[in-house]
């Protein structure tokens, strides 16, 4: 079976590894998003990319969910003796490693979706992983700080703001003029089902679906598609998914989200028991809703989702 998944990072992360436990003899081809870029210190950091990576090769923080396992910070120490920042952007040692290659081979001219390849045959995360576009796209953040309006880079307004602020609109920069990366299309049309792991609704599924082209050739594919709520209890497991859904006027509910994609994108969702009030609310909507626990606590968990998602895609189909 051929599966697509469109990730962001730890919530797309978690759950592909309870896919891979579900189906290990699945293609599976992962789409990330790389709106969460960013350049620091003249190397560029993927976060969403790097996360999907090291959580299936193995190299993940795994109490963290993003960076490396068994980390140091000596470089950032140095860095900070010469006042060289941003500090409040915490990159270890060993992911410094991962930066140093992908800019150097970008800087050769290679393309981020052979850089991300070559990083892959180290970690060898079992997936295809390709990144949503080559093109630099970065999601900005309009907020209000003493009273004037400005925009930030996404990782300024999670971490450093820790968005504690209203997020007051959200802006995948260069998207509109971002191409799909070689691929990207391809294991669209050529998918047996493609998922919407519970990644962030806005900053990770919404702004890989916002490089022209893959929106469209989900709905055209003529496969299910079937989501996983993010929101639980009317609230995001963990992140800032409820204040980035209130800047596109989307409340934080399991079936908001799901009416947020629409039926014409979305064929299935899943939402926790928790939220099993909603489905006739998500089904009114066109969109086939099922209510299964949606907490990823540990792998035999997660692969239970991932088997619920694949069965609803069969209902569905
Ligand atoms: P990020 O890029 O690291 O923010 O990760 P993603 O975009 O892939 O996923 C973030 C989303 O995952 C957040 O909105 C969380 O609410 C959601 N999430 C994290 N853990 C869980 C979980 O165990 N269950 C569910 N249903 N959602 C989760
Ligand atoms: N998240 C934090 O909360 N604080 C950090 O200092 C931080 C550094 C960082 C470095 C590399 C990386 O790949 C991820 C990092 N993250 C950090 C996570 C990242 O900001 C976010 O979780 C995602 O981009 C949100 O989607
Ligand atoms: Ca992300």
């Amino acid at each position: 079976m051929r599966i697509v998944v469109l990730a962001g990072g730890i919530g797309g992360a978690r759950f592909l590894r309870g896919l891979k436990k579900a189906v290990p003899d699945a293609d599976i081809t992962v789409i990330g998003n790389t709106g969460d870029d960013i350049h620091l210190f003249g190397l560029k950091v993927c976060p969403d990319l790097d996360t999907v990576m090291y959580t299936l090769g193995g190299g993940i923080n795994e109490e963290q969910g993003w960076g490396r396992a068994d980390e140091t910070f000596h470089l950032k120490e140095e860095l900070a003796a010469y006042g060289v920042g941003p500090e409040w952007f915490g990159l270890g040692d060993r992911d410094f490693a991962t930066h140093i290659v992908r800019t150097q081979m970008i800087g050769a001219g290679y393309p981020l979706s052979a850089v991300t390849e070559a990083l892959c045959d180290r970690w060898k995360p079992g997936v295809r992983l390709i990144p949503m576009t080559d093109d630099r796209v970065e999601t900005h953040v309009a907020v209000e700080v003493d009273g004037e309006r400005r925009a930030v880079h996404f990782q300024e307004y999670w971490v450093r703001l820790r968005a504690s602020v209203p997020a007051e609109a959200v802006v995948p920069v260069g998207a509109e003029q971002a191409k799909p990366a070689p691929g990207v299309l391809e294991a669209i049309a050529e998918a047996d089902v493609v998922l919407f792991p519970p990644s962030n609704p806005v900053v990770s599924v919404g702004t890989i679906l916002a490089v022209p082209g893959i929106r469209e050739a989900i709905a055209d594919a003529g496969v299910p598609v079937v989501g996983l709520s993010p929101i639980v209890g009317d609230a995001p497991v963990r992140g800032m998914a409820d204040k980035v859904l209130a800047a596109v006027g989307v409340e934080s509910t399991a079936a908001a989200v799901a009416e947020h994609y629409g039926s014409g994108l979305l064929d299935g969702w899943l939402v926790d028991t928790v939220d099993a009030g909603v489905v006739e609310r998500v089904e009114a909507a066109g969109i086939r809703c099922r209510a299964v626990p949606l907490m990823m606590t540990d792998a035999d968990a997660t692969a239970r989702m991932a088997a619920a998602a694949l069965a609803l895609a069969e209902e569905v189909r």
